[in-house]
């Protein structure tokens, strides 16, 4: 097998929730296979690190700090890429937000907002970047998803809400923007960065978790980078509108032995 199948060298690619947890990770991974990487999230003064440790890993990266509940302001971002960089070839639609709270405690308000951000928000970035890569006929789309996009979990009715909706968009922006721009999902299971920790010190969830995985383990960032290339390269022409779950066995399997 040709190793150009996997290969994003020359590509520029927008990574959102670039500053921590998986997003940092997948800015960095496209970065050291060659790509140009655009990083965004809310604050430029934490982008700037990440973006400084991919320079002097020999990377290439340049920041994009938006809040993609600021619609205007994404929308201005996004366009730009094309006129600092060339082109936009590949848009990692990572930026999300979690609430932990049982139902008849959550604020509407609350509900909202986090509906605003995985999903107003993933949509609006995902028609920005389609139409710059329906415009070049080239493009890959690669959204978070969750296995809170094929289970449910008391505590976390809007977040469960918005990840089932990440799947049902991911279809449906597949059917309008191929055949060459093609979109996806990423469904990780429970991993190991900053937006579980809360989860990671709860033992007895902790537990739980460890025992229904066939992996017998919490996901670590590096897990999702095989799923990240197949989906960022020209590997995936005829994969689109899929969700592919990336959670050791956790939604496959009842129990491990
Ligand atoms: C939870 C939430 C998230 C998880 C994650 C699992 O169960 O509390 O779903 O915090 O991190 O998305 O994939």
């Amino acid at each position: 097998m040709s190793t150009d199948l996997f290969s994003v060298k020359g590509r520029v690619a927008l990574v959102t929730g670039a500053s921590r947890g998986l997003g940092k990770v997948f800015a960095q991974t496209l970065a050291a296979h060659g790509a140009t990487v655009v990083l965004s999230s809310r604050r430029e003064s934490d982008l700037r690190p990440v973006a400084d440790a991919i320079a002097k890993a020999g990377g290439k990266a340049d920041i994009a700090p938006f809040d993609v509940q600021d619609e205007s302001a994404a929308v201005a971002a996004i366009k730009a890429i094309p006129g600092r960089h060339g082109r936009l070839d590949i848009l990692v639609n990572n930026a999300g937000i979690v609430l932990r709270k049982m139902a008849v405690d959550t604020g509407t308000d609350e509900f909202r907002n986090v509906l605003e951000t995985n999903i107003t928000g993933s949509f609006v970035v995902a028609r920005e970047a389609g139409r710059i890569m329906l415009q070049q006929d080239y493009g890959r789309i690669v959204n978070l998803a969750s296995v809170m996009s094929v289970v449910g979990r008391a505590s976390v009715a809007a977040y469960v809400a918005s990840k089932h909706a990440i799947v049902g968009m991911t279809k449906t922006l597949a059917a309008e923007f191929g055949p060459n721009v093609t979109v996806n999902a990423i469904a990780p299971g429970y991993m190991l960065t900053e937006i579980t920790e809360a989860l990671q010190k709860n033992r007895e969830f902790s537990e739980l978790l460890e025992r229904r995985t066939a992996a017998r383990r919490w996901g670590r960032p590096e897990d999702l980078s095989g799923a990240l290339m197949l989906l960022s390269s020209d590997a995936s022409a005829y994969i689109t509108g899929h969700t592919l779950v990336v959670d050791g066995g956790l939604t496959t399997v009842l129990a491990g032995a």
